[in-house]
């Protein structure tokens, strides 16, 4: 943009505000951090001042140079930091531009620049924090210099030649008492600069990285401006029109470009720009970009027949899958919101974008009918294939009355969102449940406790058994849904394991949550994803040493391995006498657990014993679950 008023620089126009002090105690206030981002941001502050030069209509390169000490220097051809005395100030302007915090002074409303955010806090804030810098002013025929430490002059501003050209170049080295790491990433700096060359076209910007043992060079200079963007970002890709649509015009102050162009992929990128800035959560101007296209293109395909008079609009995303686009605003004062202050929420932009582009989109459409009717038909492409895969979601998404929408309250869902890697702890009883919420990992173990109710429904049928409500629970945790809406596809765990204590009780849930699993998620069983957890029959202590038993059998064979005198020996009745940390080692901890994997056999006889369990006579009952309540079959997975 030129700016073709006169030069209207004062020096009384930079306001003075406070001076570098805070800057330096609290660097991460000024510019976000004194990590890597803080450190690149010292660059950028430097060459945002100069594409403001640049976008001021005043300057049309900038050279970066990373040199061998790690100093860096920003040069330009713009008009030259003003030399001449501060009035109030009585020093030469550079010197307050580049000692007092806000010195910045550039006539505020009358030009576009940086400003909020991370950006636009100023060179004094490099300055502030760079063991040395020194500035360079090519200006009124005259070069002059001056080096500070810290943030303070350490010469006056001199005179050191002649000039026939303008321009600024300011050297600094960031402090290392400040900065964890004060080497610069050239990958970091080349691709903001390329980006910066892409938003300001024809700008030639470069980047000399002289502290390797072979120099690099990048040189960025693109006539295309965000067209060549677009293109870029869709480099790899088959795309049309054969060159972006481009389009840009400036109405009431405000700088309004767009490029897009569409590829045959179905991802939509959007990148949106406010002075410079990426607006990662979008905003006014983005927004209205949308709703402008959607409107148009709507438009087109009735005009064009390819949308019927009986069908209905097509929807935004339609609209956009497969189309890469870049939306880039300059504004007097923008105002940026949000979480990450990445959001314009300048009102005035949402009108004048959407004007703009209804205006000049719609005439290049209206001038290029090919190129609408493709897009049309692309889009009414995405729009029935849209259609049809949310009809194929509906009918596969039959509500059961068994369904739930939200996890159980009492899950202990596990982090990990995978489900082949994760685990869901089957627990029996809340003390039990509680220690193995503890003791778990919690990024890939699930635990879900069940009362001792599920017992209640001892004589109840199946059907009974699941309107019980732990059994619910258990259901939306898996997350497959059951019967004839099971899809094995929606399992939130590949191992299901059920961990009840090795007593009747225990035994008994263990048959009903087999038999479930056999009648209703039948897969699960086949597959391979139901376990039962062996949790120790002994803990043997012996001086330092802890023994956990698994078998009768280690049991006997360690006693005649050991010497008993001062052994101890514990039986474990139930899950609930370990402690969390005893949990983990013993029962939850893959490396040292013992794990056995149900079979389809399991099942099948899981659901006689239940037979047998249900029926009316007490005493055979009785004897069968005592019987087989012992028997703990052993198989290492
Ligand atoms: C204050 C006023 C003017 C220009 C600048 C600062 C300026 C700063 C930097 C930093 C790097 N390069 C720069 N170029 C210019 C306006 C000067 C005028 O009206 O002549």
């Amino acid at each position: 943009m030129k700016d073709n008023r006169a030069n209207i620089y004062d020096e009384n126009q930079i306001q003075v505000l406070e001076g570098l002090e805070a800057v330096k105690k609290r660097p991460s206030m000024y510019i976000g951090s004194t990590g890597s981002r803080g450190l690149h941001h010292l660059v950028f502050e430097v060459v945002d001042n100069s594409i403001d030069e640049a976008m001021a209509g005043y300057c049309s390169t900038i050279e970066v140079i990373l040199n061998p000490d790690e100093s860096v220097a920003v040069k330009d051809d713009g008009r030259g930091i003003p030399v001449r005395e501060h009035p109030q100030q009585k020093k030469p302007a550079v010197e307050v531009v580049l000692t007092m915090l806000h010195a910045g002074g550039k006539f505020g409303s009358e030009s576009y620049k940086v400003a909020g955010g991370l950006h636009g806090v100023g060179v004094s804030v490099v300055n502030a924090l760079s063991e040395w810098l020194e500035v360079e002013i090519a200006r009124e025929g005259k070069l002059y210099y001056q080096r500070y430490e810290k943030g303070i002059p350490v010469t006056p501003l001199r005179e050191k030649g002649r000039a026939s050209k303008t321009g600024t170049r300011i050297t600094f080295l960031p402090n290392r008492e400040i900065f964890e790491e004060i080497a610069l990433d050239y990958q970091i700096l080349s691709q903001r600069l390329r980006e910066l060359a892409f938003l300001n076209k024809g700008i030639k910007i470069s980047l000399t990285d002289l502290r390797g043992e072979e120099m690099r060079e990048e040189s960025f200079q693109y006539e295309g401006g965000i067209s060549s963007f677009v293109a870029f970002l869709n480099r790899k890709k088959e795309c049309f029109p054969k060159e972006p649509i481009y389009l840009e015009k400036e109405k009431n102050g405000c700088q309004v470009e767009l490029a897009l162009q569409y590829n045959t992929g179905f991802n939509e990128v959007i990148y949106s720009f406010a002075n410079n800035i990426r607006t990662q959560e979008g905003g006014t101007h983005e927004s209205a970009f949308k709703s402008a296209l959607t409107r148009l293109i709507n438009d087109h395909a009735r005009r064009l027949g390819v949308l019927k008079e009986n069908q209905e609009n097509f929807q935004g995303e339609d609209i956009r899958e497969g189309m890469a686009a870049i939306i880039s605003v300059k504004i007097m004062d923008p105002q940026f919101e949000g979480q990450t202050k990445t959001r314009l929420g300048n009102t005035e932009v949402r009108g004048i974008v959407e004007n703009v582009i209804m205006e000049e989109l719609g005439s290049y459409f209206e001038q290029n009918p090919p190129v609408a009717r493709k897009i049309s038909e692309k889009v009414h492409q995405a729009s029935r294939a849209r259609e049809a895969a949310r009809k194929a979601r509906e009918l596969t998404r039959r509500k059961s009355a068994l369904e739930i929408s939200h996890l159980p309250g009492k899950l202990a869902d596990c982090t990990s969102r995978d489900p082949a890697g994760s685990e869901l702890f089957i627990v029996e009883g809340d003390s039990a449940g509680g220690s193995a919420k503890q003791g778990r990992d919690r990024h890939f173990q699930a635990i879900l406790p069940l009362r001792g109710k599920i017992l209640n429904v001892e004589k109840a049928r199946l059907d009974k058994i699941l309107a019980n409500e732990e059994i619910r629970a258990l259901i939306t945790a898996l997350g497959t849904g059951i019967g004839d809406d099971f899809d094995i596809n929606k399992l939130r765990y590949h191992r299901i394991i059920i961990m009840t204590d090795a007593d009747v009780d225990g035994s008994h849930i263990r048959t009903l949550l087999l038999t479930f699993f056999f009648r209703y998620m039948e897969p699960l069983i086949s597959l391979g994803y139901v376990y039962i957890a062996q949790p120790p029959l002994y803990k043997v202590a012996k001086g330092k040493k802890t023994y956990y038993l698994y078998r009768e059998k280690e049991l006997e064979e360690l006693m005649k391995e050991i010497d008993r005198k001062g052994t101890s020996i514990q039986r474990y009745k139930g899950l609930g006498e370990m402690n969390p940390d005893q949990l983990w080692e013993t029962t939850l901890n893959p490396e040292s657990r013992m794990l056995y994997r149900v079979d389809l056999q399991d099942a099948i006889e899981a659901n006689e014993i239940l037979t047998v369990l249900m029926g009316d006579r007490v005493e055979p009952r009785r004897r069968f679950i005592e019987t087989h309540a012992r028997e703990v079959r052993h198989l290492d997975i």
